[in-house]
């Protein structure tokens, strides 16, 4: 196995990333080397998908199976390699499908690129022989760590983006033009290609492609629920049975809400699920009672001590311990061996779980959390933001966004938002805001100074508003009043990153460390061009952008 594509790879003198037996993760080396091949695959799908829907349109199953399985290939996903054999099996067959529409139409094609012909073995063992090929790793020796950097950071930014694509299309929004894209850059990395420069210029073509599909998660999320608006959200429990739904996937909270109905069950929202409170047609369930414990980390703890059933309906899962295992089910791409696994959107099986366990014995007292700055709310607000800001009460935004993780250099963003200064104002979205959000930050000009936008992907939302400010000031987004203090975990936190650079917004600051992909040229690269910035400590990062 070798994976470097999360932030918490291992690193040592020798080599960056998890290169023997296990990741950090918990995923194993036959489930790496199966993640592989199936990535390795969907290049060859979109070899023929590409050039076949230039012809005759985008092909459905292939645009969503592209989707599915990079998502189930990210960080925290999926650590099940018997489902990793079943889907390349039916990466396979959809290839070879494409294939054989393909050549029927351009019989004379030219040659493709390898990934396109590959034939998995049929037997495990020899599939597992067959990963070297797949490795991101392969031809390092001939092209360097440079190029592999590049195109690495393309396919990780196409995995956060498809996890996107995927939340949209579940709810029934989709776009032929995204996933044409999506299949164009599969197809580009299938090239094998090694211009830098050329590279380059996709990497920022993903970040382009991710905003498209932002903008359409978005829309899917606030037309199927309604806008997101300012609630309360209770986060102590209460007395009864419960369910605690985890990941990003409101369609799959949505459905469990529904089959809860009348069942005297409670809902509650586990971490990227939190900003699911805020959007009307979700709230307006009476027995979505409240949002349990903090960010994804934490979970082995939390889950062990929450009594009744747990969903995980996309990233991040964590290794289930046996104390909650018979309790924990995964849905859409989210598996582990072994944990049962919710088939069709048929939530029967957790709920039976729920009402079969204690459920909480007491209410304890209520306490709340405010959520619900989404667009509709903040654009809303935009006046009085930009008053207050003409008449010096607001000083400073400070955008804290991205992902939470176990490393301890994240302390960083709870001493950050602890000491920017009261006339600044904090936005979060994504789940690294557990580590403060349940501070009491006070209010300025009328809203309160932490404004939480939503999750990961209201990464849009924050930039629609950078772009709404800059236009009340005349200005451009980098020269307004706002920081970018950026924590990164996962792949889509790289699609994100890649987004912004998309934009060419200036000095991000990216943490907790580095990507280990991003090599010394890289780095000088993006430092030179965009001044991307590591972070240094708190102290001197908040005295440094109060000072810009
Ligand atoms: Fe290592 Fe992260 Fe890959 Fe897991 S996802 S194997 S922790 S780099
Ligand atoms: Fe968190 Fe896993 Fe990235 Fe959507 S839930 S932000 S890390």
């Amino acid at each position: 196995m070798f994976c470097y594509q999360c932030e918490q790879t291992k690193r040592n003198d020798a080599i960056a990333g998890c290169a023997s037996q296990q990741g950090t993760c918990g995923k194993n080396e036959i489930t790496s080397d199966l993640q592989d091949i199936l990535v390795y695959l969907l290049q060859g799908v979109a070899q023929y998908h590409y050039r076949l829907a230039k012809l005759k349109g985008v092909d459905n199953q292939a645009a969503e199976f592209t989707l599915y399985g990079l998502f189930t290939t990210l960080t925290n996903v999926n650590f099940n390699a018997t489902r990793f054999n079943v889907m390349i099996k039916e990466a396979t067959t959809l290839r070879d499908r494409l294939k054989a529409e393909y050549e029927a139409l351009e019989p004379n094609h030219a040659p493709l690129n390898p990934a396109a012909s590959f034939i998995p073995a049929n037997s495990p063992a020899e599939l597992l022989q067959q990963a070297s090929i797949a490795s991101v790793k392969a031809g390092e020796e001939t092209v360097g760590a440079d190029v592999i950097g590049l195109r690495v950071l393309i396919l990780y930014g196409l995995k956060g983006v498809a996890a996107y694509a995927y939340h949209a299309w579940v709810l029934g929004f989709k776009d032929d033009k995204i996933n044409l894209e999506m299949a164009r850059l599969l197809d580009y990395l299938a090239t094998s290609p090694t211009d830098i420069e050329e590279l380059l210029q996709q990497a920022l073509a993903v970040g382009e492609l991710n905003l498209q599909v932002m903008a359409l998660l978005e829309k899917a999320n606030t037309d199927s629920f309604g806008a997101q608006t300012v609630t309360q959200v209770r986060i102590t429990p209460v007395a009864g049975k419960a369910i605690l739904v985890s990941g990003h996937d409101l369609h799959d909270l949505h459905q469990i809400l529904e089959q809860t109905s009348g069942k005297n069950i409670n809902v509650y929202t586990h971490g990227e699920m939190l900003p699911a409170h805020a959007y009307g047609k979700l709230k307006a369930y009476p027995h979505l009672v409240g949002n349990y414990g903090g960010a994804w980390q934490n979970q082995q703890q939390e889950f062990a001590d929450f009594p009744g059933a747990i969903i995980v309906t996309s990233n991040c899962l964590v290794e289930p311990q046996v104390s909650y295992r018979q309790r924990i089910f995964t849905a859409g791409p989210v598996g582990w061996s072994g944990v049962r696994h919710i088939q069709d959107g048929n939530f029967a099986p957790a709920i039976q779980a729920a009402a079969a366990l204690a459920g909480f014995k007491e209410t304890e007292a209520e306490k709340t959390i405010t959520v619900g700055f989404g667009r509709h709310t903040l654009l809303g607000a935009a006046e009085t933001v930009v008053n207050a800001v003409k008449q010096g009460a607001i000083k400073h935004f400070f955008l804290i966004g991205g992902c939470d993780g176990a490393v301890p250099g994240r302390n960083y963003y709870t001493e950050l938002a602890e000491q920017t200064p009261e006339n600044t104002v904090i936005m979060t979205l994504g789940c690294g805001k557990y580590r403060f959000n349940k501070q009491d930050f006070g209010t300025i000009g009328g809203l309160p100074r932490l404004l939480d936008i939503g999750q990961c992907n209201d990464a849009y939302v924050a930039i629609e508003i950078a772009k709404a400010l800059a236009g009340a000031f005349n200005c451009g987004v980098n020269d307004l009043p706002l920081s970018l203090m950026v924590s990164w975990f996962e792949q889509k936190a790289t699609a994100v990153f890649l987004s912004l650079l998309a934009l060419n917004v200036k000095n991000i600051h990216l943490g907790p460390s580095l990507p280990a992909y991003l090599t010394p040229n890289l780095l000088a690269v993006l430092q030179e061009r965009f001044a991307v910035k590591a972070n240094k400590t708190a102290q001197l990062d908040l005295a440094e952008a109060l000072a810009a």
